[in-house]
């Protein structure tokens, strides 16, 4: 309750920040980025979401965070026009399901896009694999509708879920993320391989993208390299970072 309250209180005074983490691509590029939130508190410093995140999604208070995710990802993609270091970056954010729930979800993604002046096509949204699948008409009809626009769509977490091909074809994806905690046990766990190997093959049949999260190692990265993985997010790349730290990156990529 103290903590919904100093939540509520984060949201009226500004307390929180985006970070980015880059998203590299085979070739050394980093093509996107993911926008992680970060909560600057008064007293107790920078805190990340794994301490609140779960309270906001329990309350309501998910909604207007979650807005708030979306707008500064918006305004920074508005804001990344025209420089030649960051135009063509793509910047990811994560829906949770309450927020993607909302019947007004879709009307408020394009009244942001079109507030900012976003381009779309640079906007990814990541949705988990149980939220796809909780309620998988709905889903797909709010996709649908943000995919005329050209936002496009990732499933995070792939591979936790009991995802199949059925409803996959069905959903107008771009990627497939696959999990951490698969990326994190490649060549130490043969099973881990396996999936690794089958989600990318599914990926590949469904044209999508397929990215590996949490690629800690460059030994991870050359056995996904190797498997047919041509994107990359992770510590080894780089940590989720300020926004100044990300331009400057951006920048040196150049
Ligand atoms: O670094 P990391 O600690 O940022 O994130 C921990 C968890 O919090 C992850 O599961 C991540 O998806 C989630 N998370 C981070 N930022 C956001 C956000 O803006 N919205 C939502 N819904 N989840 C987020
Ligand atoms: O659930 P989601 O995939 O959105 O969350 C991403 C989470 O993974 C964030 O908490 C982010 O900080 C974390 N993360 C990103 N890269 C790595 C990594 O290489 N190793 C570990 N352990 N965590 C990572
Ligand atoms: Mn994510
Ligand atoms: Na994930």
């Amino acid at each position: 309750v103290q903590l919904e309250h100093d939540l509520q209180m984060a949201i009226t005074g500004n307390q929180f920040e985006l970070h980015y983490q880059p998203q590299q691509r085979l070739d050394g590029r980093i093509v996107g980025v993911e926008g992680l939130i970060r909560w600057r508190h008064p007293e107790r410093g920078l805190v990340t979401p794994g301490a609140f995140i779960s309270v906001a999604e329990e309350s309501e208070l998910i909604v207007p965070i979650g807005h708030w995710v979306l707008r500064t990802a918006c305004e920074q993609l508005a804001a990344w026009k025209g420089d030649p270091r960051c135009q063509q970056v793509q910047v990811s954010v994560n829906v949770s399901a309450r927020q993607f729930r909302q019947h007004d979800f879709v009307a408020r993604v394009v009244e942001v896009l079109r507030e900012t002046g976003a381009p779309a096509h640079l906007l990814k949204l990541e949705l988990t694999e149980s939220l796809v699948l909780d309620d998988v008409d709905d889903t797909i009809a709010k996709m649908d509708q943000l995919k005329t626009k050209g936002v496009r769509f990732s499933v995070d977490d792939f591979g936790t879920g009991y995802s199949s091909l059925a409803y996959l074809t069905r959903l107008p994806l771009d990627q497939l993320k696959i999990d951490q905690s698969f990326v994190h046990n490649l060549g130490v766990k043969h099973t881990d391989d396996v999936i690794v190997q089958t989600i990318i093959g599914m990926a590949r049949n469904l044209e999508l993208d397929v990215i590996a999260e949490g690629v800690e190692t460059a030994e991870q990265r050359d056995t996904l390299a190797r498997y047919g993985c041509h994107y990359f997010q992770g510590y080894l790349l780089g940590r989720p970072m300020p926004l100044s730290e990300i331009e400057a990156l951006l920048g040196n990529d150049l």
